[in-house]
């Protein structure tokens, strides 16, 4: 499975809490493009892709959902609910995303500009994309 969760490192006193994310860094690759998903219902579900080359990291900023990670052998559920945690996902990995609390904010470090190019948005494709590596 090519994802991890990372505990951040916090910086906290009595005025509040910091997190710092740098490419290269604490985050493994050199940041290309930021993205964030807010107003989020729960009935609704998102992603159902792969990515080619694509690496991400996404942090819960507030609230919570539920990944579920597919390498083409297996399924993985994931929570993401606290700001100090990040979830890692390197390419060739089936993402779902689903079972949003109300107004969950998402945010997403990338590895690449868009291209829509780079998305297998077909399970099957993915499968077949697979036997190719
Ligand atoms: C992913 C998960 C975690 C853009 O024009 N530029 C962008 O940078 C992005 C990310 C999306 N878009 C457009 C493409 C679609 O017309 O925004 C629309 C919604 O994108 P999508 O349906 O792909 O959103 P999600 O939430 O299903 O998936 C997104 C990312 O696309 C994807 O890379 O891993 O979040």
């Amino acid at each position: 499975m090519n994802y991890k969760l990372m505990n951040l490192k916090v910086f906290g006193d009595e005025r509040g809490k910091l997190v710092s994310l740098e490419g290269n860094l604490s985050v493994p690759f050199d940041i290309k493009r930021v993205y964030y998903i807010f107003d989020t219902v729960p009935d609704q579900e998102r992603g159902k892709h792969a990515h080619k080359e694509l690496e991400q990291i996404i942090v819960a900023m507030d609230g919570a959902c539920q990944f579920v990670l597919d390498d083409g052998k297996s399924r993985e559920e994931v929570w993401l609910n606290r700001p100090d945690v990040a979830l890692y996902i390197g390419k060739n990995m089936w993402r779902e995303m689903r079972h949003f609390s109300y107004g969950c904010k998402l945010m997403v470090l990338a590895s690449k500009h868009y291209d829509e190019k780079e998305y297998i948005r077909d399970y099957n494709k993915f499968l077949e994309s697979l036997q190719n590596k």
